[in-house]
């Protein structure tokens, strides 16, 4: 795992150089779920692919900007999910975006997922690294990651990041959020998932949702990639990550492309959750 973590940090540090240097516009070809790629896109995930080819603990690795899974070293152990640059069309806005990864064994499922990261790209390049036990996060500083803190979330905190087209939000979930408006929590919201979640992370809880609704019953946001990987830092953090009901990690994965409803929180505001969705 050791390998793979000095693969993330070196991968990261290429990437934030191809953002200062690169070229934000649209390639002329589209991802395996019919996205128009951004050149970054590309360049991001062809760094990946370079890097983590050269592990001989690397088994399979997958992208979200791909269809098909790579066997890297048949005798690997880890199987590596991963979203080279999420939020990428942000960059021409200059909005913070970033990497994610998932660390499997066995298969690509939630329930094998034994390690997490991701990385944002903005003011600073912080990464967050969670080996099943712990989420801890690092800071880029000449050049090298310096730990700052194991992450804890508090039971519940102040901010709420609300995904999805508010006008195809099911009552119910309208109803959930307009209370907690009313109670005070406030909106941070970016259309970059890693940067809306990194703030609840840090600044120590609160509620991200990417619902399903009337236009994506089953969400947005791909499991694999995105999903699973921040769930299991949530849930290392003290807090936890659910589609409305149940436990994200244990959701069926029947295609590497599947999306999943997702709410990550503090403890009480995954009540919270579980309440409105369960009437
Ligand atoms: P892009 O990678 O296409 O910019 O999408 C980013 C993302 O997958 C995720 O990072 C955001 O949380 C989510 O989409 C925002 O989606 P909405 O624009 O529908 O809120």
């Amino acid at each position: 795992m050791i390998e793979i973590f000095e693969a993330i940090k070196e991968s990261a540090k290429r990437i934030k150089t191809i953002i200062e240097m690169g070229d934000s516009s649209k390639s002329d070809s589209s991802n395996s779920t019919g996205d128009t790629q951004l050149k970054l896109d590309i360049a991001s995930d062809l760094v990946i692919e370079e890097i983590f080819g050269k592990i001989p603990s690397v088994k399979q690795i997958v992208s979200e900007e791909k269809d098909e899974i790579f066997t890297i070293n048949p005798d690997g152990k880890y199987l590596i999910a991963y979203d080279p640059l999420d939020g990428s069309s942000l960059v021409d806005v200059n909005l913070s975006v970033g990497t994610i990864y998932g660390i499997y064994e066995n298969d690509f499922t939630g329930s094998n997922l034994k390690a997490s990261a991701y990385i944002v790209y903005g003011p600073n390049v912080d990464l967050v690294f969670c080996d099943g036990k712990v989420s801890k996060l690092y800071r880029l500083r000449n050049n090298h990651f310096v730990f700052l803190k194991d992450i804890k979330l508090n039971p519940s905190g102040k901010f709420v990041a609300t995904g999805s087209t508010q006008q195809c939000w099911y009552p119910h979930h309208k109803k959930m959020v307009d209370d907690m408006f009313e109670s005070g929590y406030k909106l941070r919201y970016s259309g970059g998932m890693v940067p809306d979640l990194h703030q609840i992370l840090v600044k120590g809880g609160g509620l991200f949702s990417y619902p399903g609704a009337s236009d994506k019953p089953k969400g947005k946001l791909r499991q694999l990639f995105e999903v699973f990987p921040f769930a299991l830092i949530f849930e290392c953090a003290g807090g936890g990550a659910i589609d409305g009901q149940n436990r994200v990690l244990e959701a069926k994965t029947l295609h590497i492309h599947d999306t999943s409803p997702c709410f990550f929180g503090s403890v009480s505001e995954l009540v919270y959750v579980t309440s409105a969705y369960n009437g």
